[in-house]
């Protein structure tokens, strides 16, 4: 499929998206939404692709939505189009695992971006904000409630109010992104991570990502309980038995995602 907005590379099991748009620092639009959910439901399809990591220039993850898409749009037309719902939605119905690389301005509509992602690799660069009090609006696609949950609503609170920019040293520290690495190893090292999970099982890894992304969303009692009826699940795996054969016979395990 041709993009007008990103690139998608399939390298083995990894499939590689880059927003695309330099002129606007990435700033993302409707066409780029809409081809960024169908690349990755194509990647989410493919019997090849077994991880994603999306990424964005060393200067701009992405520096928000497209003020430029919005700044004419009324109340009607946002409510009637349903404004990014779509597109976000169908970002968050992703079964693979999906790495955010961050580099350099990852803002507004691009932090949520990241967000979405199921977990965020930071390089030395990068600025994480919610600047969208500086246009007189609030963050539109999930921004107050992820990063709450992510580092609190005491920094969530104080970000989205004053706009401020978050560096990659307290991201980490604060929990919105997994690591930090030098700018120059960001892509290798998140290849690298997404290659290594690439080796696991589908199933589990699926089942992960289930089980994790449900805890933000249930009580820890209800959240155990799916935990437990997915573990016990897998035990209905051919990989199961592979997994835990390799462990008792001293190799690695060779996981058909059955
Ligand atoms: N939109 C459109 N163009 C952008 C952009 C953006 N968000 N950010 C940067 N650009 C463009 C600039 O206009 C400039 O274009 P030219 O003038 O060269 O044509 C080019 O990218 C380079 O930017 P700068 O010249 O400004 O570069 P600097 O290095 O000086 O500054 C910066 C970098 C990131 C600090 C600055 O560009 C900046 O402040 N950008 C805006 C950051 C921002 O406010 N982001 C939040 C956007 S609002 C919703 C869903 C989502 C959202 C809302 C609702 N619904 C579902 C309802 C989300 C809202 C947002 O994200």
């Amino acid at each position: 499929m041709a993009f007008e907005t990103i690139t998608v590379e399939t390298s083995d099991d990894v499939c590689l998206i880059t927003l695309n748009r330099p002129d606007a620092l990435n700033a993302l639009n409707s066409t780029l939404l809409k081809e960024l959910a169908n690349a990755l439901e194509e990647a989410d399809a493919s019997d090849k692709v077994r991880c994603i990591v999306l990424t964005g220039s060393e200067k701009a993850f992405a520096a928000g939505a497209d003020i430029s898409e919005m700044s004419d749009k009324g109340f009607v037309e946002m409510y009637s189009e349903q404004y990014f719902a779509k597109g976000s939605e169908r970002i968050c119905g992703i079964s693979k695992p999906i790495i955010a690389a961050v580099s350099g301005y990852c803002l507004g509509g691009g932090c949520e971006l990241a967000m979405m992602c199921d977990f965020i690799i930071a390089s030395d660069t990068a600025k994480f904000g919610q600047p969208e009090i500086n246009l007189g609006v609030i963050a539109g696609i999930g921004g107050t409630q992820r990063l709450t949950r992510l580092v609190g609503k005491s920094k969530s609170m104080e970000m989205h109010l004053t706009g401020r920019f978050m560096d990659a040293e307290e991201a980490e520290r604060s929990g919105l992104a997994s690591r930090v690495v030098p700018a120059k190893k960001l892509k290798e090292e998140a290849m690298a991570t997404a290659h290594k999970i690439a080796t696991k099982s589908l199933l589990a890894t699926r089942a992960v990502k289930q089980a994790v992304n449900r805890a933000e969303e249930v009580s820890l009692s209800e959240g155990v309980l799916f935990e437990r009826a997915l573990f016990y699940g897998l035990f209905a795996s051919d990989d199961q038995k592979e997994g835990m054969a390799a462990f008792l016979e001293k190799r690695e395990p060779q996981f058909r995602d059955r």
